[in-house]
Parts: C-alpha cells; sequence; structure tokens
C-alpha cells in the first residue's frame, strides 16, 4: 500500500476499556484486546470506542443454543433446503454435510430464504449497541452468510459503504461469529481509526490467490503492519462502521473445518438509501431502496412502502476464476495468459 498525498487528521484511537467493558463469559481470545464490551457494559464507554476505532467486539450476544440452530440453518440452505440456489444443484439425500458446504464461501441474502436468519438481524442485544452507535431509528438491508471452509479465499482490504452508499455514513456491519474467528481461520482484520477520514478510498482488481473476486481499496495512509486481527469466540459480534479499512485473510486451519459467520448490514432510518440500479425514470436523489427491515424506532419513509428485490445469490470464491464477477477478464497473477 503507498502513502496518500491526501491528508488525513492523527487517529488519536481509545487503547484501553477495561474496567468499562461489563462482565465477561468467553475466555477468548485469552488476553482481551481494547474494544471487546459485554451487553451490560457501560454505553458511552462503547461509544466512545466505537467512535475512536470504528468497531467493538459484543460477547455473548448469541447463546450457544442460537449459534447451533444458525449453523443448522447454514447447511440446509447450503443443501438447497430453504429453496434453490442460482447456479447450484440441490445437493442430493447422500451427499455429506461436509462436501456439501466446502462447494461455498459465501451466501448473500439468506434472511429471504430463511426464518432463522431473518431473527438473527433482530438479536436484541445487537439490536442496542446499533442504536447505541448509529442513534434510536435503525433498519437492515442486507444479509450475507459466510461458510470459508478451509483453503477457501478471504476479501481484501475494503470499506462496505464503497458498495453500500448511505447518505449519512450510518452503514454499519455486524458480523456474528458462528464458529470461534482466528488469525489461522481467516478473521476479520480492521485498520483502528481508518473510518475518520471519511474518504472512499480507490478500488482496483488485485490478482492475489488469497483474496475472492472483490477489488482491493487500494493508496490509503495505512500500513498492514498497523492492522489488528479481531479473533472472537462464536456468538460474539463484531460492529464495524462502513468506511472502516477491513479484510480477511483465506482460512488455513485443518481441512474440514470452518470459519461461518453471518454479516447482517445496518444504517439509520433517517437517511435514504440509493443503493444498486436506480429504477428506469426515477432520480439517484430521489432513489430509496425500501427492501428493508426496520429493526429500532420508526422509519420516516414508511409511507413509501416497503419492496421484495433481493432473492438469495451465491459469491464466487475466485478458485474457478474471476472472470464473470464485475465486468470481467480479471486474471490472477499466476494465471497463464489468455492466448491472443
Ligand atoms: O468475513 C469475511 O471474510 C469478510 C467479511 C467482510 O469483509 C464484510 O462483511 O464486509
Amino acid at each position: 500500500m503507498s502513502s496518500s498525498s491526501l491528508e488525513t487528521p492523527p487517529r488519536q484511537l481509545v487503547t484501553v476499556t477495561g474496567g468499562f467493558a461489563g462482565t465477561r463469559r468467553n475466555a477468548f481470545p485469552s488476553a482481551r484486546p481494547p474494544g471487546y464490551f459485554s451487553p451490560d457494559a457501560d454505553p458511552a464507554a462503547v461509544k466512545s470506542f466505537y467512535e475512536a476505532n470504528g468497531y467493538l467486539v459484543l460477547e455473548n450476544a448469541f447463546s450457544p443454543a442460537a449459534i447451533e440452530a444458525l449453523k443448522a440453518e447454514t447447511t440446509l440452505i447450503c443443501r438447497g433446503e430453504r429453496g434453490e440456489l442460482p447456479d447450484q444443484p440441490n445437493a442430493a439425500a447422500d451427499e455429506p454435510d461436509d462436501s456439501v458446504l466446502q462447494r461455498f464461501l459465501c451466501i448473500h441474502f439468506p434472511h429471504k430464504c430463511s426464518d432463522v436468519m431473518q431473527d438473527a438481524i433482530r438479536n436484541p442485544a445487537t439490536v442496542q449497541t446499533l442504536t447505541n452507535v448509529i442513534g434510536p431509528n435503525v433498519k437492515c438491508m442486507q444479509s450475507m452468510l459466510f461458510i470459508k471452509s478451509s483453503g477457501k479465499p478471504g476479501q481484501a482490504w475494503h470499506q462496505d459503504e464503497d458498495y453500500i452508499p448511505t447518505r449519512d455514513r450510518s452503514l454499519t456491519g455486524a458480523w456474528i461469529a458462528l464458529d470461534r474467528a482466528t488469525v489461522e481461520n481467516g478473521c476479520l482484520w480492521v485498520l483502528p481509526g481508518s473510518h475518520r477520514p471519511g474518504i472512499l478510498w480507490e478500488q482496483k482488481w488485485h490478482g492475489d490467490r488469497r483474496f475472492d473476486c472483490a477489488e482491493e481499496s487500494v493508496d490509503f495512509p495505512y500500513r498492514d503492519d498497523e492492522a489488528v486481527p479481531v479473533e472472537v469466540e462464536a456468538g460474539s459480534v463484531v460492529i464495524f462502521n462502513g468506511y472502516l479499512l477491513h479484510r480477511s485473510l483465506p482460512n488455513q486451519a485443518p481441512a474440514g473445518t470452518y470459519r461461518r459467520a453471518l454479516v447482517n448490514h445496518y444504517m439509520s432510518c433517517e437517511s435514504r438509501l440509493p443503493w444498486g440500479k436506480t429504477p428506469e425514470g426515477d432520480h439517484n436523489a430521489h432513489y430509496d431502496y425500501r427492501d428493508i427491515i426496520v429493526v429500532a424506532g420508526r422509519d420516516p419513509y414508511a409511507y413509501r412502502g416497503y419492496a421484495d428485490i433481493q432473492k438469495p445469490s451465491v459469491r464466487p470464491s475466485g478458485q474457478g476464476g474471476c472472470d464473470k464477477w464485475g465486468g470481467g477478464n480479471r486474471k490472477y497473477r499466476d494465471e497463464a495468459k489468455a492466448p491472443a
């Protein structure tokens, strides 16, 4: 990554949260870094860490039983038992679960086919923290279910607002760990404080086998060695700002293991959402994507009604090439050049 000529303010991170972090049941990670909070933590300390750093970990947000239910549901979705997935054969009755799960890196919009996934969007501890960091009125527009078995790639540096543009910079991810997430199995990495300049950095194709087909943010003024791994126990939720630079690395854990995570995206209800293709005849400035779920407070645009736009889809892992993703002709650095 090279340094930018744009001035960015000093980050002034909050680096100590001991004493404010609430009770803790989790034992992992054993040395508790700053930014790990329980649902009963002091809301002011949670908000102050989040505003300075752009992320936080909410521990014990989901019970072990809820996590087991989400993992079982993940398997049913991948088997095609919650509806056929585009370009994916439903699993044969005698195909083992492991063989099915290993076909998938990530399924987008699982809440569109599964009540269990949809219920997770309203998880009380998560919603309470979202109202603390976003405001009283919160809506959800997206879900992604990462399966990421060992050998599967990560996703290169990026900012989620590059994909989901709010008008008030309120986009917030809630990354729910379904398995313990470690450096070895490809946990999230964040650049603390990188949300604060409010700049969306240029994105380019990376050609790097460690990552899937999504582009990489470049030319931002932070170094890889400033990044922090966010290792968490299953049931914890990483909450992060839509401008925060983050990435994940490949799952290098032993074969047959997974780093599953359900990621839901939220924003303030006050912002309209000009996401996706503006419908014919509408103006960008008026368009408001309405395939949303209000999880807290009130929606001032309720008069516009609600829509059912998205269907579950499957994200390519890059292992079959990236040519069809984002306009084509994306070769990994080690791929043979196509004959002229
Ligand atoms: O979980 C991962 O591997 C990547 C998730 C991510 O980058 C995101 O949700 O924006």
